[in-house]
């Protein structure tokens, strides 16, 4: 599918996919098997410029744009989930905050070590009370002796434990109702104070790390904190609006990896006599799974093409995320029932590929989350034109 892409992302893409077809995919399925973090590819990603895509150069980034970023996200995805994930992950959510709250102080000392690859970054959002309903976070903040003094804990935060720094929200002003009086801080790492729990055993993308992170009495300055204070919820809400395009790219990818194994095995599996992708039902399942990769990755350019143009796009983006997720996973289950009683072995690498996809409808805003956004937004949009007229 090229028509539709610059000769310029074009060039990217085939730039991502030869490194990601040589130096990340050989090592994919044992990493999976030690859930070994692979630094020594953080390194080389950051050599290559992939590490801060769609930020100013000025800013540590490579100036690129939201199309390239996704792109980057299911070429790689499609050698390695779990290193897909560790780059959306950096990328929408370590470095965008600071991009598009911080202080020009706080791009300086933050952004640039984390979009040139010095430093991972990562944030913290979950909590064992506040999951889909994000509003309802039990981390607080508040102030003494001229610092902000943090406790509480979250969950599941992608590299949280490797990152150099984190961006957090805390409850900062206890009598605020429901999602306002939220702030987003700065937490260094290691910070006094800050401390992680036991990297999560996962079902996919074992060779991401996701631990929990506790905050006990974690002291930091006024210029830690990012953004507007009161209006963090506002904030990180738009900071998953971009992280959702990035998230469906993955399962894109993934799921592109799922149907190239399919498509290659179905040529080379002989059953009665002959390859079985001569039967129709072989012939339709791939023609299905072909088809709808198409689809999602189209919606997944369209909401990054919004993006790019500062277009509306938190419906596009939610589309595209559930779309892409849930033909991710359909994808993948497609490809193991075409493989057989091989799919279900590790050695076929596609119920790698079905592990890691399975978070894809999960992560930043469920399936369930997602429709709830596109509905609200289509009645918004309607309620907008009733009022025009
Ligand atoms: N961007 C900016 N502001 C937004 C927004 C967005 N995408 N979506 C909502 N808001 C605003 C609303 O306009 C509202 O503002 P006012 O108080 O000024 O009216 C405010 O945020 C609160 O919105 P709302 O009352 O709709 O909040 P809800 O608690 O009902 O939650 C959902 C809304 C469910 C959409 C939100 O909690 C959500 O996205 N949850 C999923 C979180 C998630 O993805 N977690 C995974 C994290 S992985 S790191």
């Amino acid at each position: 599918m090229d028509f539709e892409l610059s000769d310029e992302h074009r060039l990217f893409r085939n730039t991502v996919r030869e490194f990601a077809e040589n130096e990340v995919a050989p090592g994919a399925m044992e990493r999976d098997k030690t859930h070994e973090f692979p630094f020594h590819l953080i390194e080389k990603m950051a050599s290559l410029g992939l590490m801060g895509i769609p930020f100013p150069e000025e800013y540590g980034g490579s100036g690129g744009d939201t199309l390239m970023y996704a792109i980057a996200v299911e070429e790689i995805s499609r050698a390695d989930g779990s290193l897909g994930l560790t780059l959306a992950a950096h990328t929408s959510l370590g470095c965008a905050p600071f991009y598009m709250f911080g202080t020009e102080q706080q791009k300086q000392k933050y952004l640039v070590p984390l979009a040139s690859g010095k430093m991972l970054g990562a944030f913290g959002l979950t909590e064992p009370q506040a999951g889909s309903d994000a509003g309802s976070t039990k981390t607080t903040a508040y102030r003494q002796n001229g610092q902000w003094v943090i406790n509480g804990s979250k969950l599941y935060m992608t590299s949280g434990r490797i990152a150099g720094v984190m961006v957090i929200t805390a409850k900062t002003d206890p009598e605020a109702p429901r999602t306002d009086g939220i702030t987003n801080f700065i937490i260094e790492n290691p910070t006094e104070g800050l401390s992680f729990g036991k990297d999560e055993d996962k079902m996919g993308l074992r060779s991401s790390i996701t631990s929990p992170v506790f905050f006990e009495n974690v002291r930091v300055p006024d210029d830690h904190i990012l953004g507007t204070p009161g209006e963090g919820f506002k904030q990180f809400l738009q900071v998953l609006d971009g992280g959702r395009i990035s998230i469906g790219a993955m399962a894109v990818g993934l799921g592109q990896a799922a149907f190239d194994a399919a498509l290659r095995y179905s040529n080379e599996r002989i059953q009665f006599g002959r390859p079985i992708s001569d039967f129709q039902a072989i012939q339709f399942m791939l023609a299905d799974m072909a088809m709808k990769l198409e689809a999602a990755r189209l919606l997944v350019y369209q909401a990054a093409w919004l993006k790019d143009r500062g277009k509306p796009y938190i419906k596009e983006a939610a589309m595209a995320k559930l779309f892409a997720s849930e033909v991710g996973e359909d994808v993948c289950h497609k490809a193991i029932q075409i493989h057989g009683g091989f799919g279900y072995i590790t050695e076929a690498q596609v119920e790698r590929y079905y592990r890691d996809v399975r978070l894809t409808e999960i992560g930043e805003g469920t399936s369930e989350i997602q429709r709830l956004v596109i509905a609200r937004e289509l009645l918004r949009e309607a309620r907008r034109a009733v009022a025009e007229v």
